[in-house]
């Protein structure tokens, strides 16, 4: 489709690259294993894939530490499987999305070793080098330019002896940011995206990109008690200079070309915030991935969650679709790479595994925004069963672990925080079929497979009506098929217990009624008299209780019971 807004229809679906299919049995997942699952994808009718990086990468960070933009990782395959699998996507009529990585490179990409080689070499300021702070001896505690602490735990500084200067990561070691106040370095990345473009790529997922803008004074931040080293979120959260480099970029990357899609990864954005990005006339992104539902459950740090009460996610969800009612656009997504499982996480895996993963996706399909289907999601696949460190991959998680045990948390407890939080829930391998690993692979996979594969398959699913997956495309063909689903407004309309999540989608006499029980018990939905009123005569269109016949738009809901009513 080639409307200026045609990702108001689409839905997205999210491969990460190294867990979705092995093709030659090296236990990592590669371009060609993709190539070989696109019925499935198809199938569900999924109208763009995201890759997450495939780029040449050391694999600090599963690829999100790139070392060349312009050439595919050996252990992914090669540009022409690239090109192979994008030639592919079009004869089928999907889009392909690149997962842009700007706000940091390698460091062993060419430009850091530059810029590491010397104080005086020309690339010195691509990065953030900093002397030692005053009166103190480089590489001692305490010595670091400031006191931030990195997303992956540590400082957000490494002192380079050899150059007698600290390097910034705000995320691994061998991450280090890149600096955008140099305009060599903003053009260097915006010829990089032309490059895909020109090869024929469809867009962006842009990682971090609300921290590219750095306040040039990198000031401290507050440090909460106990704590070894401080926030310095709000000096490179939304920077000084983020809107101007956004709106240069879309001048000088997207400016003339049609058919794009550009969503931000967004971390800690706020409302107003998402606003700025999204406003089509600032000409910044599309979209950007907002944070809130999936910080509620955060404690002291991610790793020490706390249960939700019921009604938080909806109040959440509802909030946002709210905000960027009139201007701007949501994106919709309950998971990606770094989230754990969402029917683990807000659903209630073990007792209503397929209805509160069906719930869920009811929930997010039909509200106002681009859906986004992370790889094992449409299958309702679950977090992994891991009990011991060594069964885990992801930097964040083996760092936060090795920092808890070392300040005197008991290891049963860290391991307790890694079983609910760790990134590695949604990266292990897609869970093919029944088959020993899963159909990933012919190898050993790289991350374990999860044991219930047996039972949680895509070979089970497919084609079967009472499926997560058959499910799933339902709500994505609605999306297709109804323009209220892709265009119309959102209105709330049960506030009376808040965990039934009941709102109503209208466009030009359209009108859906969606009515959700996120609990694993009953719940009486109590509607205002208009509401009542209007709904007397709706027709049923979906439901996760079948083969029941659907039940009318107020009788009680069961556990995790979803109702989908049209007024034509
Ligand atoms: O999962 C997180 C840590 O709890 C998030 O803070 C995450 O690090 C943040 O959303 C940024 O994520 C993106 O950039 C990271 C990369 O590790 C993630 O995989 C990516 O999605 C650095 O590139």
């Amino acid at each position: 489709s080639t409307a200026p807004d045609w990702w108001k229809s689409a839905v997205v679906y999210q491969v990460y690259p190294r867990s979705f299919q092995d093709s030659d049995g090296d236990g990592v997942g590669d371009l060609r294993g993709i190539l070989q699952r696109l019925d499935h994808l198809e199938r569900l009718g999924v109208d763009v894939v995201w890759l997450s990086p495939i780029y040449r990468s050391p694999h600090a960070d599963n690829g999100y530490d790139i070392s060349d933009y312009r050439d595919i990782d050996r252990v992914f395959g090669t540009l022409d499987d690239l090109d192979d699998l994008l030639a592919a996507l079009h004869a089928r009529g999907m889009k392909l999305v690149m997962d842009l990585v700007v706000n940091h490179t390698s460091d062993e990409h060419a430009w850091f070793l530059e810029s590491r080689s010397s104080r005086e070499n020309p690339k010195r300021d691509w990065y953030w080098w900093r002397p030692p702070r005053e009166g103190t001896h480089g590489g001692e505690p305490g010595a670091e330019p400031t006191n931030w602490e990195s997303f992956f735990s540590g400082s957000t500084w490494a002192w380079d002896e050899a150059s007698g200067e600290y390097y910034l990561h705000l995320f691994d070691v061998k991450q280090p940011d890149l600096n955008w106040e140099n305009p060599e370095v903003r053009e260097a990345v915006y010829d990089m995206m032309r490059w895909w473009l020109d090869r024929g790529v469809d867009g962006f997922r842009m990682d971090v990109i609300n921290l590219i803008s750095k306040h040039p004074h990198l000031p401290d931040g507050p440090v909460r008690s106990g704590r070894r080293y401080g926030d310095g979120g709000a000096a490179y959260t939304s920077g000084p200079r983020l809107h101007e480099f956004l709106q240069e970029m879309h001048r000088e990357v997207f400016d003339g070309r049609d058919g794009l899609i550009t969503v931000g990864e967004t971390p800690g954005v706020t409302l107003e915030e998402a606003l700025r990005f999204t406003d089509p006339e600032r000409r910044e992104v599309d979209m950007v991935f907002q944070f809130e539902h999936v910080g509620l459950d955060h404690g002291a740090t991610k790793f020490h969650p706390r249960p939700l009460a019921p009604g938080e996610l909806a109040a959440s969800l509802e909030r946002w679709q709210e905000g960027l009612a009139d201007r701007g656009w949501n994106s919709l997504y309950l998971e990606n790479h770094d989230q754990p499982r969402s029917v683990s996480r807000f659903g209630d895996a073990d007792e209503h595994w397929y209805s509160s993963a069906t719930a869920l996706a009811t929930m997010l399909h039909l509200l106002r925004g681009t859906p986004y289907v992370y790889q094992g999601q449409e299958l309702g696949m679950t977090n992994a069963p891991f009990s011991a460190i060594d069964e885990y991959r992801d930097v964040e998680s083996l760092n936060a672990y090795a920092d808890e045990v070392a300040s005197g948390t008991a290891v049963a407890d860290a391991l307790y925080g890694l079983s609910l939080m760790s990134r590695d829930h949604a990266r292990t391998p897609v869970q093919w079929d029944a088959t020993p690993n899963a159909g990933f692979t012919e190898g050993l996979p790289w991350l374990a497979v999860n044991p219930n594969h047996d039972r949680i398959n895509a070979a089970a699913q497919v084609g079967d009506p009472g499926s997560v997956f058959e499910y799933t495309r339902a709500l994505i063909g609605l999306r297709h098929d109804r323009p209220v689903v892709a265009h119309g407004s959102f209105a709330r309309v049960e506030a009376g217990h808040p965990a039934i999540f009941a709102y109503e989608r209208e466009l030009d006499g359209d009108r859906l009624l969606v009515t959700v029980n996120l609990a694993s018990v009953e719940h009486d939905p109590v509607f205002a008299d208009d509401v009542t009123e209007r709904w007397r005569e709706g027709m049923p269109l979906l439901t996760n209780t079948l083969p029941d016949a659907p039940a009318p738009f107020d009788a009680p809901l069961g556990p995790w019971e979803a109702r989908v009513h049209a007024n034509r």
